[in-house]
């Protein structure tokens, strides 16, 4: 497989680890995710080095080493890994359920662990078609590891869902498209882990989804947020999930690819 940007750092030197994950179980409408992580590394093959905006090479500055795909029963030992030696773990899903495992190695390093997702859907059923492990269920399971959870894009969820917000008193920190950076940003502790579900944005803009929903959040928005978070934030660990890529449409990809470079360059933005 290809690596990302092109880029062929050895693990050692690298201060970004890109951890590919084809991981594709439970989805329940259009199919694809397992063919995502190769995509986005396929798009990133034409991404400029040069970030207009924060002024450098992101790639020369943080190194980026892209490992060997890895399985969901690997996953949180590998991200285990990569937090110990202070690198910035980047998960290229792959359906949503993948999550998980990350974000439970990422908690035991910092205890203090928030997760910022960026979703169409809440993800906060107990189970979904009697599957605990599905990906309409991963927010729940990641609130079985940290209830700091906030999400933002949310214009989906059941009755189930709805109830469960009211119960756990969460109402405030699940945002649709119209929303305070300011007031999610103090909702987050010190260390962030990010989501972001592809299918948080407009159809129109990444149409790539296994489940799309109209009236979504646009790269601005999205990048304007992300941005901020990483001013006020540590990002210990971030993933870009559910991309289905459509052949010959490869907008969906460019934009993941992308997505995760700029993000990888605020993450790192404040080290040397
Ligand atoms: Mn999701």
């Amino acid at each position: 497989m290809e690596k990302f940007i092109g880029s062929r750092h050895a693990f050692a030197e690298s201060g970004v680890v890109v951890l590919p994950v084809p991981y594709e179980k439970t989805v329940c409408y259009m199919p694809g995710t397992a063919k995502g992580p190769a995509a986005i590394i396929e798009a990133s093959l034409q991404l400029e080095s040069f970030d207009a905006e924060l002024g450098y090479e992101i790639d020369k500055k943080v190194k980026i080493h892209t490992a060997k795909e890895v399985g969901y029963e690997k996953l949180e030992k590998s991200v285990s890994d990569i937090v110990q030696k202070n690198k910035l773990p980047v998960i290229l899903g792959g359906e949503h359920s993948i999550t998980v495992p990350p974000v439970k190695a990422c908690a035991k390093r910092y205890r203090d662990l928030s997760v910022l997702q960026i979703d169409a859907h809440a993800d906060l059923r107990d189970e979904y078609r009697g599957d605990r492990n599905s990906h309409a269920c991963v927010m729940r399971r990641i609130r079985e590891i940290t209830k700091r959870t906030v999400q933002v894009g949310i214009r989906d969820m059941s009755i189930e869902e709805s109830e469960y917000i009211e119960r756990e008193g969460i109402r405030g920190a699940v945002y649709g498209t119209d929303f305070d950076a300011g007031k999610i940003i103090k909702r987050l502790s010190d260390n962030v882990y990010i989501t972001i579900d592809l299918d948080g944005f407009d159809p129109s803009e990444v149409p790539a989804v296994g489940t799309p929903q109209p009236g979504g959040l646009h790269w601005p928005e999205v990048v304007s947020l992300l941005k901020k978070v990483s001013e006020k934030k540590n990002i210990v660990a971030f993933d870009v999930v559910e991309l289905a890529p459509i052949k010959g449409q490869v907008a969906s990809d460019f934009l993941a690819a992308k997505l995760a470079y700029k993000l990888m360059g605020y993450s790192t933005a404040k080290s040397k």
